[in-house]
């Protein structure tokens, strides 16, 4: 908001200049100002949009390109938990989340803890069956699963959680290299 206060008053500026100027070649002169001006405020308003990251739906899923990698979702009587919690995958891999016992389950990541420029990719990459953002829908039966895809997301450490489990510690965290 700022910024754009700034452009506009540049812009009234540069009009009251034109509406004070008299010949030609001034005129000529606030052309290529008024040009300029307006790519400058063209980029401000880009900027605008994306502080924090990108809203969410304007970003297009990123395929897998790579490995699949199967995550079991188990609850039973030693607890609730993911399998393996914690693992590693490259970008472009996918994490297969199957639903074993103990449903419903889900696969969330909290935004707080997912870096600003990666969240929108991120929650593109976990399809449209969802409950809210980087949330999935929540799956109870045995074979049901959520996959989500690591394409075009950076390396970097990213910790998520089944929503109905996580006071009970369901949770992980997943390794982009
Ligand atoms: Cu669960």
């Amino acid at each position: 908001m700022r910024f754009y206060g700034f452009a506009v008053a540049v812009g009234v500026i540069t009009l009251g200049a034109c509406a004070g100027g008299e010949k030609k070649p001034a005129d000529t002169t606030h052309v290529a100002v008024d040009t300029s001006t307006s790519s400058a405020s063209t980029t401000t308003a880009s900027t605008t949009t994306t502080p924090g990251g990108t809203a969410p739906g304007s970003v297009a899923a990123a395929p897998v390109t790579g490995a699949s990698h199967e995550v079991k979702m188990v609850g039973d009587a030693k607890g609730y938990r993911f399998e393996p919690a914690n693992f590693t995958v490259k970008a472009g891999d996918a994490a297969k989340f199957v639903v074993v016992t103990g449903g419903p389950h889900n696969v969330a990541f909290d935004p707080a803890t997912i870096p600003a420029d990666v969240r929108a990719q991120l929650d593109a990459n976990m399809g449209t069956d969802k409950m809210g953002e980087l949330s999935s829908a929540l799956k109870t039966n045995p074979g049901e699963s959520v996959t989500v895809s690591f394409g075009k997301i950076k390396p970097g450490v990213y910790p998520y959680h089944c929503t109905p489990h996580l006071a009970l510690g369901m949770k992980g965290v997943i390794t982009v290299q």
